[in-house]
C-alpha cells in the first residue's frame, strides 16, 4: 500500500508583514546581530541564473536571475572563526520558514537575494528573500521577508539549558 501524501495546499502570502527588510543573524549562544541590505551589499555578491519558483497548484514562475549573498559567505563573515554549525533556520515575519542543513548550504548556491534580474527586489517580492535554486518542492524553501537567520549547532540544545 502506498501512503497518500496530499498536495501542497499552502497559499503563498502576497503581503509583506512589514516594510522593514532588516533581519537578525542569531548565533547558537543567543547573541544576535541586526543586518541591513547595505550590510549584505558589502559582502561578496553572486548572481544565480535559471532559478524557478516551483509551486504545485499555483504554477511555476521564472526563469529568474537572483543576486545576493551566499548563506555560507554570510556565516563566514559573521560567525567566530572555526565555529562549527550544522544547520540554519530561516524565518520570515509572517511565520513562514525553513531549515537547511549545512550540507545543503554547501552543496549549492543558497543565497539571501536582494536583486532579481539585475534590479532590487521589491519588499513585496521578499526583499530579503532566501533562494534555494535546486528546490522544487512547492517553493517551500523560497522564504520571502527574511526576518531571522538562526545558526544551529548540534550542541546548541545542551548549551541553552532547560
Ligand atoms: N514569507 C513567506 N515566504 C513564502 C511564502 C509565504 O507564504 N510567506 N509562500 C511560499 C510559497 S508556498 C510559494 S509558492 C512562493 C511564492 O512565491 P512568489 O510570491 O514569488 O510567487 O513563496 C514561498 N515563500
Ligand atoms: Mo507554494
Amino acid at each position: 500500500m502506498t501512503a497518500f501524501v496530499p498536495p501542497h495546499r499552502h497559499d503563498p502570502n502576497p503581503f509583506p508583514p512589514s516594510d522593514d527588510p532588516t533581519f537578525t543573524l542569531e548565533q547558537p549562544d543567543g547573541s544576535a546581530v541586526r543586518l541591513t541590505v547595505a550590510d549584505l551589499r558589502a559582502l561578496p555578491a553572486v548572481t544565480v541564473p535559471n532559478c524557478y519558483i516551483v509551486s504545485t497548484g499555483h504554477g511555476t514562475s521564472g526563469p529568474f536571475t537572483f543576486g545576493g549573498v551566499l548563506v555560507r559567505d554570510l556565516l563566514a563573515a559573521y560567525l567566530p572563526a572555526e565555529m562549527p554549525w550544522s544547520a540554519v533556520v530561516v524565518l520570515s515575519g509572517d511565520g513562514f520558514g525553513t531549515r537547511l542543513s549545512a550540507a545543503e548550504v554547501q552543496a549549492e548556491p543558497v543565497l539571501l537575494a536582494y536583486t532579481v534580474d539585475g534590479r532590487p527586489l521589491t519588499r513585496r517580492e521578499g526583499l530579503v528573500r532566501l533562494i534555494v535554486p535546486g528546490e522544487t518542492d512547492d517553493a517551500l524553501k523560497q522564504v520571502k521577508w527574511v526576518e531571522r537567520v538562526m545558526v544551529i549547532t548540534e550542541f546548541a540544545r545542551d548549551r541553552a539549558g532547560p
